[in-house]
């Protein structure tokens, strides 16, 4: 039987080579995969990197899918996005032509040694919450709280600035399982 259709938010960061395009052909990938279709993305913002060795400042975005994926087939879906775009994982946290991070997946908390969901650094940092907020208006994590007050904590806020390049969403599809139209 199909999975039902969930909605899921998914963080994107690159900080090697063309990173604009890098983004936007990882979007086109997920949305190809026929269980994926992504409804809305952010603005792009380039950040200041968080963590690891010295590196570039990143692009990062954030974008609202629908999935018939369970978690771990999303997670495995995202992988092969990043697989697929010739990532070559060196140092953690180190330079990435794209990483693709499940953010939250419905109302749902996964802890697992492979998957943690929400993404267990999401409130400590303004490079995923700020671009997710656009795709996320009154969001909240799984345990009532919102993103506004998540970020609020963070204040003041450095190193995101919003960049006037834009990512194209993919036209709408529906996911195969979807009731047809009437
Ligand atoms: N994993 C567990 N939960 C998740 C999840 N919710 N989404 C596991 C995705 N992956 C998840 O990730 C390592 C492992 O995390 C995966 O095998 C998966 O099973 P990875 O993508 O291979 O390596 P990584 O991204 O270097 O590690 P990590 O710990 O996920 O890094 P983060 O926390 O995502 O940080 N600074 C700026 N400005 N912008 C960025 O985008 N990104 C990072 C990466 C650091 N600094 C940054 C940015
Ligand atoms: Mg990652």
């Amino acid at each position: 039987m199909l999975a039902r259709e969930s909605v899921a938010f998914l963080g994107l960061g690159s900080n090697l080579g063309d990173r604009l395009d890098s983004l936007q052909r990882a979007v086109d990938r997920l949305d190809a995969d026929p269980r994926i279709c992504v409804d809305d993305v952010s603005s792009v913002y380039e950040t200041a990197p968080v963590g690891g060795p010295e590196q570039e400042p990143f692009l990062n975005i954030a974008a609202r899918v629908r999935t018939r994926h369970s978690p771990r087939r999303l997670l495995a879906a995202c992988q092969r996005v990043e697989a697929g775009m010739g990532r070559v994982r060196t140092v953690r946290w180190g330079p990435r032509t794209i990483d693709v991070d499940i953010l939250l997946f419905s109302d749902r908390v996964i802890a697992r040694r492979d998957l943690q969901v929400p993404h267990p650094r999401l409130t400590e940092r303004a490079f995923a919450l700020i671009p997710l907020m656009e795709v996320a208006p009154g969001g909240r994590l799984p345990d009532g709280s919102s993103l506004a007050a998540a970020l609020a904590r963070l204040a003041p806020i450095e190193g995101v600035v919003v960049v006037g390049s834009q990512i194209t969403v993919p036209p709408a599809d529906d996911l195969p399982g979807a009731a047809p139209p009437v």
